[in-house]
């Protein structure tokens, strides 16, 4: 058996309980098997593979705070370290109920080959609890967060570990985190990204990840001699990368006709209405069922149903595991050209060999999404350098970088005879950087 099978099968028997870890390190190494081949003997007197699927260090611990009504609540935090090869630690802080240990590795290891493939020098890293700000006063996500970041404050910092945002995690949570951060320490850093404009944001940030979604998507789709101009474009989610998706894909003359949220989805046949979803999402923190009282001729559903509408191409932006074999069949049999991945790991194996082996084109969230971190990282510079950049200069580095991306991704993938098979590209190109380093500093 060769390297990459007795990892998979030394991870499965080493976390038998994480079948989201398992999930993302099987798909991870699967694609990665020619250059473990190639490279097999050093690679193992190196222990790379298993340094590589252990993170560096995971914190597990305590979040007690009090609620509205006086009652003491308990919730787990989560920071996973796991690889800073080569860069700070680097990712989101997911809050939301179905938090586990096993989603914050997964998107943790997932962090470390979307980090490397920005080009820019951040490691991989991702935090969370199982937290649910939905229905939470502003009062009680305070608590939570200043609770949350008095124990997570001695393992961050701006050389250190710099979380972000994610599931659950917006603008108001990192302001209330970072508050508590400088309240602690007493140092004004830029410890947190994601940061309000006014106390050390970047511009761009928040429209970053659907923004870059749309750039990697436009270039994939021109690659192939494909317009994204008059498509029609079904997303899910309807959170910060669903919205900017939205808002982006418009910009460029597509058409959206769906957003959804754990409840339930919309199918609006004129375009999806964006000034009414952020309205009802940014501004009020409601439900989707409100879309239909400003937009008559759409149709609110009840639960999952978003990739049974035909489209062009499909932007799952919410969780993972959401586009399942199933999904994935409706797509090919109403025509569907293209898949680019907003969420981390939306779409099941399964699902992902499905559709690339029936010829759509399958960006993954690695690649896809990377904007968000990428953004994140002009950030820190920005924070580093004591300086603010215009929208502009932000948006138009950030362009490039996926531009870039997508490039590096493709290139990578006819370099291994597996032209289009952009996931085995993106996996390639992430993983060699962060082994190179790592076999550059010794062993740890
Ligand atoms: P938000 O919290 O802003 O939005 C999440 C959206 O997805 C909401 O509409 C939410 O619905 C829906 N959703 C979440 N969990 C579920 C679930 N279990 N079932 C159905 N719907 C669900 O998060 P983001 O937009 O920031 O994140 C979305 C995805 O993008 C995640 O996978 C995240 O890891 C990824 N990502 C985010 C980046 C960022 O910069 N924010 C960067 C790169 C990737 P509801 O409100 O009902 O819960
Ligand atoms: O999944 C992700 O890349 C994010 N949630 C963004 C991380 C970041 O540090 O900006």
């Amino acid at each position: 058996m060769g390297y990459v099978d007795d990892i998979i099968k030394l991870v499965a028997k080493k976390n038998p309980a994480e079948p989201e870890f398992n999930q993302a390190v099987r798909e991870v190494l699967v694609s990665l098997r020619a250059v473990v081949d190639d490279n097999e003997e050093k690679y193992r007197r190196e222990g790379l593979l298993e340094r590589l699927v252990e993170p560096d260090r995971q914190i597990k611990f305590k979040v007690p705070w009090v609620d509205d009504k006086g009652n003491v609540q308990v919730n787990t935090g989560y920071r996973v370290q796991f690889n800073n090869a080569i860069g700070p630690y680097k990712g989101g802080i997911r809050l939301h109920p179905s938090v586990n240990l096993s989603i914050i590795k997964f998107l943790g290891f997932e962090q470390i080959f979307k980090n490397s493939l920005t080009g820019l020098p951040i490691g991989g890293g991702k935090g969370g609890s199982d937290f649910d700000p939905k229905s939470k006063s502003d009062r009680e996500v305070l608590s939570f967060c200043r609770s949350f970041i008095t124990e997570l404050y001695r393992y961050i910092g701006a050389d250190v570990d710099v979380p972000a945002g994610d599931i659950g995690t917006g603008g108001r949570e990192i302001g209330y985190m970072f508050g508590e951060y400088k309240k602690i320490k007493g140092t004004y850093e830029g410890v947190f990204t994601g940061k309000g404009l006014t106390y050390g944001g970047s511009l761009g940030r928040t429209e970053a990840t659907g923004f870059g979604l749309l750039y990697l998507t436009e270039e994939m789709l021109k690659y192939n001699g494909l317009d994204i101009k008059d498509k029609t474009v079904t997303i899910t989610g309807s959170g910060n990368v669903a919205i900017y998706a939205a808002v982006k894909a418009e910009e460029l003359g597509a058409k959206v006709v769906t957003v959804s949220d754990s409840n339930g989805w919309i199918y609006d046949p004129e375009g999806i209405d964006i000034a009414v979803l952020k309205g009802i999402k940014e501004v009020r923190r409601a439900r989707l069922t409100e879309y239909k009282k400003y937009r008559p001729n759409s149709e609110y559903h009840e639960g999952r149903g978003v990739w049974s509408v035909p489209c062009d191409i499909a932007l799952p932006c919410a969780t993972q595991n959401e586009l399942s074999l199933e999904d994935a069949k409706a797509l090919v049999a109403n025509g569907c050209k293209a898949v680019a991945e907003g969420a981390n790991m939306p779409t099941t194996l399964e699902a992902t060999e499905y559709l690339i082996e029936n010829g759509v084109l399958f960006a993954p969230g690695k690649a896809a999404n990377a904007g968000g971190v990428a953004t994140s990282a002009l950030e820190m510079t920005q924070n580093s350098e004591r300086l603010s950049w215009t929208f502009e200069e932000v948006d138009s580095k950030l362009k490039e970088i996926m531009v870039n991306i997508f490039n590096n991704i493709a290139s990578n993938a006819s370099r291994y005879g597996a032209t289009n098979n952009y996931v085995i590209g993106a996996n390639i190109a992430g993983f060699e950087k962060v082994a190179n380093a790592m076999m550059a500093q010794g062993i740890w």
